[in-house]
């Protein structure tokens, strides 16, 4: 159906303060707000009607703001990413009203496909991140896709909001003292409007209304502003925003906010003090605008706006309404961007190295940063230290810190950045320096990164190096194997090499992968023997099965550093019980290749599953499961899974040794299995 044309009045898409002197301006700048406020109205109506679902938070009382910052960036050049109170920033940045009301209705020409929630759509191709629920998230990831058009010599500015309540969390603190790090052109917004849901400010921190002040404390500038006052707004932005272009540092801005509304659809607001909501009203900038423009341009000329938004809202809502629902066709392929074709490599180093797994990945490191100019390494201690384990060593001095960046310690921030390089055209490769840490980064990795295509159709190539494993006395939290936690959410690619050759054709797979990939790096290999390494045409074979051992009496699959306790295991069995297993290195946890494992178990009727993480909820379950529903009728006895106690990981030797599977462990297990 075609959309009906939006108002002349609303074109262009853009407004500078110098304009203000002139009366169409000022009409576009309070049409804009009109229409934003009219639309979330409307919106809050049909969710009371049934007709919308989920969660209806509106912007009421922020529209001078949102509408003066999305008016003011340059949509051919800046990062936004507007919030929950931000419709009049969607409205303005991209899209037509029709666009956004089909996202609200979730029919079938919602732009997020009707796959992800109210107000969560954003757009970035034209680098508006789409927002996630959990709040303070989103201020990284406008770091990196502001940094990311920097890099490519654009003189963007990025767009950062937040709330008094989100101003809490360890996010907003990690994101705003790394764009001061990095010196990033970012205007980050407070929309302080005195509540975080139900809970007043007083109740949040002690600073009251200058949350601005806390600028000082990551050395930058900062400012109050008035965001009741639209023309103020426009005035104020308008020059910090040029500020910010030209000297590329970041500025905090508090903005004082109204909450004219609850913080959602069902909230009626009964925690607020008696008179305080009158107060809001009293202040509610869009009256107060229409006066003003009332008094300068007579009621009519303001009357006959009014109707013509308000009928091209009504036309776009019918059209919207009229929309067929959505089809699940396609949900499921869109978890991951589509395959790509393999990147253009230079078949190099053609003569094989005798290389460790840890000298590998240098290798590949290397190569990727020779070759790909769009790749950049971060991670703490990465750059003149080399690394924890010395995988990075040299790089920065070969490449130089823009693109081998030593992180602070803040990983669900520099995740964020690299979110946001990664949403821009950038292919960063974050190195954790112990799996463990990742757990700082949960969100970012696993409810942003990984759902990012599902959600929005944007790619998020990352690669996310975990060296992870224990057998080094390192104690619980330095010898998790977190395959099992990370992969119960959708959206991760995984690979876990075993040999140095393997290793340096896994980062390279990952690497061109347009998928957030993990790459488990069992730090008891990076040094426990060399292998010859070299450039390999079929580096993607990493992504399926290698068959090890061929044998006819039991189907054995493991993965990581068990694959070498796997293969003693199996030449110990050979030896004392004269039984041969078919030995599988599964490489790619996810997806999952199968094919030859199932021949395999079809055949031998017997299977084992060993893995270094522990039992309950291990990945060895889901391996088990996969493959006995297909062959349950082939096989011979029950299946056997191996693996780690159900503890955390203890620290002296003895312990750990009891904790974890080893050569006699397993041989035990098998022999008692075989009985
Ligand atoms: C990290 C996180 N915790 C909890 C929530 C649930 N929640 C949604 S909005 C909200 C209050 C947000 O307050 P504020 O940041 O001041 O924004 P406002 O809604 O007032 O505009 C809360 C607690 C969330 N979205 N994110
Ligand atoms: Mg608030």
């Amino acid at each position: 159906m075609a959309f009906p044309p939006p108002p002349a009045v609303l074109t262009p898409h853009s407004l500078r303060a110098a304009d203000l002197d002139q009366p169409d301006a000022r009409l576009r700048l309070y049409a804009w707000m009109h229409l934003a406020r009219a639309t979330d109205n409307r919106i809050l109506d049909l969710f009371r009607q049934g007709l919308i679902k989920g969660t209806v938070t509106g912007g009421q009382g922020n529209e001078a703001l949102v509408a003066a910052v999305a008016l003011l960036a340059d949509k051919a050049t800046d990062v936004v990413s507007f919030t929950h109170r931000g419709l009049a920033g969607h409205l303005i940045w991209s899209g037509h009203l029709c666009d956004h009301l089909n996202q609200y209705f979730a029919n079938a020409d919602s732009p997020t496909k009707a796959r992800e929630g109210n107000i969560h759509h954003g757009d970035p191709s034209h680098r508006s991140l789409p927002m996630i629920s959990h709040l303070g998230t989103m201020l990284s990831n406008v770091c990196g896709a502001t940094d990311s058009q920097r890099r490519l010599g654009r003189p963007a500015v990025g767009f950062a909001t937040f709330g008094d309540g989100g101003s809490s969390t360890g996010d907003v603190h990690e994101s705003l003292n790394l764009a001061s790090l990095l010196s990033l052109p970012i205007v980050f917004l407070i929309e302080n409007n005195r509540y975080a849901y139900s809970t007043p400010v007083s109740e949040q921190f002690t600073a009251g209304t200058e949350l601005w002040r806390r600028a000082a404390g990551y050395g930058m500038e900062g400012f109050a502003l008035d965001a009741t006052d639209p023309e103020g707004c426009l005035r104020a932005l308008d020059a910090a925003i040029a500020k910010v272009r030209a000297t590329s540092r970041p500025i905090l801005i508090e903005c004082d906010t109204l909450r004219l509304r609850g913080h959602a659809a069902y909230d009626t607001g009964d925690y607020l003090n008696p008179g305080e909501s009158d107060g809001f009203f009293a202040r509610d900038p869009l009256p107060r605008y229409r006066a003003q423009l009332v008094a300068a341009l007579g009621a009519a000329r303001l009357d006959a706006l009014d109707a013509e938004l308000n009928a091209f809202l009504e036309a776009c809502v019918k059209i919207s309404l009229a929309t067929p629902r959505p089809t699940p066709e396609g949900m499921e392929s869109a978890v991951f961007a589509p395959p790509a074709a393999p990147l253009a490599w230079q078949p190099t180093p053609a003569k094989p190295a005798l290389l460790n797994a840890a000298q590998a990945l240098n290798l590949g490191l290397r190569k990727i940063l020779t070759e790909r100019p769009e790749s950049i390494v971060l991670g703490q201690d990465i750059a003149t230290y080399g690394g924890a384990f010395k995988v990075t060593e040299g790089l920065l001095k070969d490449f130089g810190r823009p693109r081998v960046f030593n992180t602070p310690l803040a990983e669900s921030a520099c995740t964020g950045w690299a979110i946001g390089l990664a949403l821009n055209g950038h292919r960063p490769i974050e190195e954790f320096q112990f799996a463990d840490f990742a757990s700082e980064a949960f969100t970012q990795l696993t409810l942003n990164a990984a759902t990012m295509h599902f959600r929005s159709g944007a790619k998020c190539p990352l690669v996310l190096r975990l060296p992870c494993g224990g057998g080094l006395t390192f104690g619980s939290f330095h010898s998790q194997e977190l395959e099992s936690v990370l992969l119960a959410m959708p959206g991760f690619k995984a690979l876990y090499p075993s040999t140095p050759q393997d290793a340096f054709n896994a980062l390279l797979a990952a690497y061109e992968d347009d998928n957030p990939v993990l790459l488990f790096e069992h730090k008891a290999l990076y040094r426990r023997g060399r292998g010859p390494v070299a450039w390999d045409a079929h580096y993607r074979d990493i992504w399926s099965p290698r068959k090890l051992r061929a044998g006819d009496f039991a189907t054995f699959v493991t993965y990581g550093e068990m694959v070498h306790l796997a293969d003693e295991t199996c030449t110990s069995f050979a030896e004392e019980y004269e039984k041969a297993f078919d030995l599988f290195d599964l490489r790619a946890l996810a997806p999952l290749q199968l094919d030859a494992i199932e021949a395999s178990l079809a055949r031998t009727g017997r299977l084992v599953v060993l893995h270094e993480g522990r039992r309950t909820h291990g990945f060895g379950a889901e391996l088990v499961s996969r493959l006995t529903e297909k062959h349950f009728a082939a096989l011979k006895a029950a299946p056997l899974r191996i693996a780690s106690l159900d503890l955390p990981v203890p620290f002296a030797p003895e312990l750990e040794h009891a904790f974890r599977p080893t050569k006699d462990t397993i041989i035990d297990r098998l022999a008692a299995w075989i009985g």
